[in-house]
């Protein structure tokens, strides 16, 4: 993430171990041996990539929820067909991953046989980041998007109120000889994640990311957390983003907006329950037999003109770096995940 530091030192935890002890505490927290499976794999994908915000770090907030009675551990979802390239999945009060999971083999059928299709997911729990659902496409050949709302701690531009999430939206696109470009971003200045990993490690945020209760500007991550919200990034900009993704993740999906989230009756929880869009594209309906050469091209364009650094190639490095070493992670942070395995 672009503000939490990526822990480089600590105990080396190998992917598998990592996730086998990410699935102990689901288990152990009620959901199914499916739901504990898919979490943690995504989970561990996180940390083991460096989206620390959405790594361990989520782990406790998963528990609260869960233990609040929150969300469903055990939700079965449904999936509906809407149109011949719609599908409409109700997670049932579960977690997003399990429900998009249980859709998607019949999605990429209705992407190959139209050339784009649409999911729509409601009554959703998403806590983590959205490049694990939209890379693989992009590894398919397929260029994907996904947008998700979450919990009302954005204000609009100029505004007192909080009336957006984070809202991050990704994008995956294939290239030639190389691995997907993807992007990841939350429509907010920063995630909220990052704020309490600020707030919890006594750093300031920086200048411009967010307001207090009284609607000034602060670099004080307690005071944004306290009664205070986030600013979109961009200015008008990323409101006007942060706007579409709740029209695209919840008033069309059925799932409920930022704002309507409401977990007061459930004290410790911690995941939005709202919705998630994709849509997802087969370039080669395009006409052109060269898409991802054109991507690489274009890459390469945007190298010479001298950015370093293209979305996901961070993410790629450590992956290979992590997988090789394994995973640092603290020792506290390690005891307290045991302990919630109850090891
Ligand atoms: P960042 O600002 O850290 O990164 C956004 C994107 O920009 C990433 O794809 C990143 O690639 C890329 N990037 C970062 N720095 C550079 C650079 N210098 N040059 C080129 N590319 C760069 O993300 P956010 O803080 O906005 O979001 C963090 C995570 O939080 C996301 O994964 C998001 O999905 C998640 N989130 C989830 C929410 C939910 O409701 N589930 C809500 C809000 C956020 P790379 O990854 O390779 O560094
Ligand atoms: O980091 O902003 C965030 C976030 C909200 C919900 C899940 N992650």
């Amino acid at each position: 993430a672009a503000f939490a530091q990526t822990a480089e030192t600590g105990t080396p935890v190998p992917f598998a171990d990592l996730v086998a002890l990410l699935e102990r505490i689901f288990l152990r927290h009620g959901t199914s041996e499916r739901v504990a499976a898919i979490l943690a794999e995504n989970c561990a994908s996180c940390e083991r990539d460096g989206s620390t915000s959405h790594g361990v770090f989520r782990i406790p907030g998963y528990v609260g929820s869960l233990k609040s009675g929150w969300v469903d551990g055990r939700a079965e979802p449904t999936v509906e067909e809407a149109g011949p390239a719609f599908l409409r999945v109700d997670a049932a009060n579960g977690f997003t991953q399990p429900a998009f999971l249980a859709a998607r083999d019949r999605f990429l059928e209705m992407v190959r046989d139209n050339g784009v299709a649409v999911m729509a997911i409601r009554n959703s729990h998403h806590f983590s980041a959205l490049w694990p659902d939209v890379e693989p496409f992009a590894r398919e050949g397929l260029v994907a998007l996904s947008f998700v709302n979450s919990f009302a701690c954005v204000v609009p531009p100029g505004g007192k109120a909080a009336v957006y999430g984070t809202n991050p939206m990704a994008f995956a696109t294939p290239v030639a000889g190389g691995d997907p470009m993807v992007f990841d971003q939350a429509a907010s200045s920063m995630a909220n994640g990052d704020v309490r990993i600020a707030a919890r490690e006594g750093h300031a945020i920086p200048a411009g990311s967010g307001v207090d209760r009284d609607g000034k500007p602060t670099t004080d991550p307690k005071a944004v957390l306290d009664g205070g919200a986030l600013l979109p990034f961009g200015g008008h900009k990323g409101g006007s983003i942060a706007f579409m993704i709740e029209v695209l993740a919840a008033a069309l999906t059925g799932g409920k907006y930022s704002r309507e989230v409401d977990w007061s009756a459930h004290p410790g929880a911690e995941t939005p329950c709202t919705g998630q869009l994709f849509i997802v594209i087969d370039p080669e309906r395009g006409g052109t037999g060269a898409f991802a050469d054109r991507v690489a091209g274009l890459i390469g364009n945007v190298k010479e003109a001298g950015q370093d650094r293209m979305p996901g190639e961070r993410r790629y490095a450590r992956r290979a770096r992590t997988l090789r070493d394994g995973i640092p992670l603290a020792p506290a942070r390690l005891a307290e995940l045991r302990a919630l395995a109850g090891d």
